[in-house]
């Protein structure tokens, strides 16, 4: 799906904002709880395998710690000749330019970015032979003078189609820092064609380098660039984005293990095919819900939803200690919140002070997961949340559904393609049947030989064995109000992994809950926070996090004002992210507006 740019594009960069709180380390012992540690042994624990023999016949978690190796501290190294990379030279690859970027010339959050190679190209240039077109994987390269030894691929949300700026994410929104003022080497890419709109799944091959190819194809010839450019390849490797980027992340993880170190994880749309169509289903529930005819958001008022996110609120605000109108302990709020029980019930017209019978089952039924036409649910719940009352919220329920996922689903992921002349993406959203939808999304043909779900979705993402075992580590995160990729399919996915290792996965892999954010960033919530330098010292140095501080984005905040952020709050109210399970708990006393006065228990 396509968001807006400023979502995706520009998001998710930020700054070291929890300063010290943020990389507390876990003592090496074997845990009780969820933690256990990564300590710094550099041998692979071999035989430790998944652990999963000993643990759990008795129906309880017995976390069984296993050493995972520390792959070690990259060195940097200082960027030669900028214009001779010009002349670089890989198979099926074409320079087209190497430019030398000076100190400041380029700024995020007003912080002038470090001097810089920039250098701009293309590889399998072709002619599709069904659609016509010419295909390409364009991609930049931006690599600092002063390297620090990493190189991170950037992986684009939306549905790529264009080369964003190579600065690279670190996580949530209003990024305050970047991989490449960090001194990383960072590729971004199209993803392997030209344009935002879905049009290019026409091409079969197109849809394949967008699933997953176009990144096994660009990531050797980033290395040898980077070798070409500093005299030798990079020590570390880091992938990372949000949305489509947290999914091609995720598909990178299951397929490519072996090629990066660290995984950087956000709002990962990792079934997205899936995800797609159950926005759909909401569109067309929410337009008979309508009173405007084709309006899906008259189905569910700016008033209704403050009413609901307000009853959210009065049920689940205290349950973390503070009634700070954040909900943390977001699993405690759906066993507290009953949305039939506690808001109020028409009697007469819809006022915007009660919901309708109808509405109350058509919605409830929504939030527990989109059924198909038999009764059979296909995508995952979503969480009550406070942000339900946001234009974020409503623009990814009522527009998106219309504008965005009905072109990703016609012509990306069915089998096959809808007919482009006289499309119409709303009328497809509000009058195609969803079985429909879901068997052209699993079907495959003479022509398009993989399905949407086989080259979308990463295969079997609870197995991270390899990765796992050299030493590679995950950090994920996700808003508990994302109304287009749900948390709790996330949280699922992280309870599949835990499952399939020994019932803890917390020595590589660690799943951050962030409460009220919406996709990406926004929502009423502190979503600015840097998650890629925790990552690094995860894998470089063994240090693993439990809690990485999180900073609001109030009235002056340098990486530009939240709206969604309340005005009974601090402009720079910070919070811990708390590892899974745990959740943020006020202590009792102190500030409330603090971090340092909540522990993630
Ligand atoms: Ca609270």
């Amino acid at each position: 799906m396509k968001t807006p740019a400023s979502l995706f594009i520009v998001a998710s960069l930020l700054t070291a904002c929890g300063g010290g709180g943020s990389g507390s380390f876990i003592p090496p012992v074997a845990a009780t709880g969820a933690s256990t540690s990564a300590s710094g042994s550099t041998a692979d624990s071999g035989a430790g395998g998944n652990n999963a023999g000993g643990a759990g016949s008795t129906g309880t978690t017995t976390p069984v710690v296993e050493t995972l190796p520390v792959l070690g501290v990259a060195t940097g190294a200082t960027l030669g000749n900028c214009a001779s990379l010009a002349g670089f030279t890989f198979a099926n690859t074409a320079i087209t330019s190497a430019s030398s970027i000076a100190a400041g010339t380029l700024t995020v959050a007003g912080k002038p970015i470090g001097a810089h190679c920039q250098v701009r190209g293309s590889m399998y240039s072709r002619t599709s032979p069904v659609d016509n077109q010419t295909y390409a994987i364009g991609f930049e390269m931006r690599l600092p003078v002063n390297w620090n030894g990493r190189y991170f691929y950037q992986a684009n949300g939306g549905i790529d189609g264009s080369v964003a700026t190579a600065t690279g994410p670190v996580g949530g929104g209003g990024v305050l820092d970047n991989a490449l003022n960090m001194g990383f080497a960072v590729i971004s890419s199209d993803a392997g064609h030209q344009s935002p709109a879905p049009f290019f799944g026409i091409d079969p091959q197109a849809r394949l380098d967008y699933g997953y190819q176009a990144v096994a194809k660009l990531t050797p010839m980033a290395k040898a660039l980077i070798a070409s450019a500093y005299g030798k390849g990079p020590d570390r490797s880091y992938f990372g984005g949000c949305s489509n980027g947290g999914r091609h992340t995720m598909v990178a993880m299951s397929r490519y293990p072996d090629d990066y170190d660290g995984f950087l994880v956000g709002d990962p749309g990792f079934r997205l095919p899936l995800a797609a169509s159950a926005n759909i289903v909401g569109a067309q529930n929410y337009n008979a819900l309508a009173t405007t005819p084709n309006d899906p958001s008259t189905g569910f008022t700016q008033a209704e939803r403050t009413l609901v996110s307000n009853a959210v609120l009065a049920k689940c605000d205290a349950l973390d200690g503070a009634s700070d109108g954040l909900v943390q302990d977001t699993g405690a709020c759906q066993a507290a919140f009953n949305l039939d029980r506690d808001v109020p019930t028409c009697s007469g017209a819809r006022d915007g002070t009660c919901l309708s019978a109808d509405q109350k089952q058509r919605i409830g039924r929504l939030f527990a997961g989109a059924l198909d036409g038999g009764g059979k649910k296909f995508y995952a719940s979503f969480p009550f949340d406070v942000g339900v009352n946001t234009n974020g919220w409503a623009s990814w329920k009522f527009s998106s559904s219309l504008n965005l996922d009905s072109g990703a689903v016609a012509f990306i992921w069915q089998v096959p393609p809808e007919n482009q002349v006289g499309f119409n993406g709303p009328n497809f959203t509000l009058t195609t049947s969803i079985d429909s939808i879901l068997a052209k999304i699993t079907a495959t043909s003479t022509l398009y030989t993989e399905s949407s779900l086989s080259f979308m979705t990463p295969p079997n993402p609870a197995d991270l064995s390899r990765l796992k075992k050299r030493g590679a580590k995950v950090m994920a995160y996700h808003g508990t109000s994302d109304p287009i990729f749900s948390s709790d399919d996330t949280q699922d996915w992280y309870q599949q992994l835990m499952a399939a290792n020994g019932g803890d996965a917390s020595n590589f892999a660690r799943f951050y809950r962030v409460p009220g954010m919406n996709h990406c960033s926004g929502g009423p919530t502190t979503d600015q926070f840097d998650m890629l330098t925790p990552l690094v010292n995860w894998v470089e140095k063994g240090e693993t996090v439990d809690a990485v501080i999180a900073s609001a984005r109030g009235t002056g905040n340098a990486g530009g004002v939240n709206t969604d952020v309340p005005a009974s709050w601090s402009a720079s109210r910070t919070r811990p992210l708390c590892a899974y399970p745990k959740v943020a708990r006020y202590k009792g006393s102190g500030d409330a507006e603090k971090a340092e006065n909540f522990s993630c228990l």
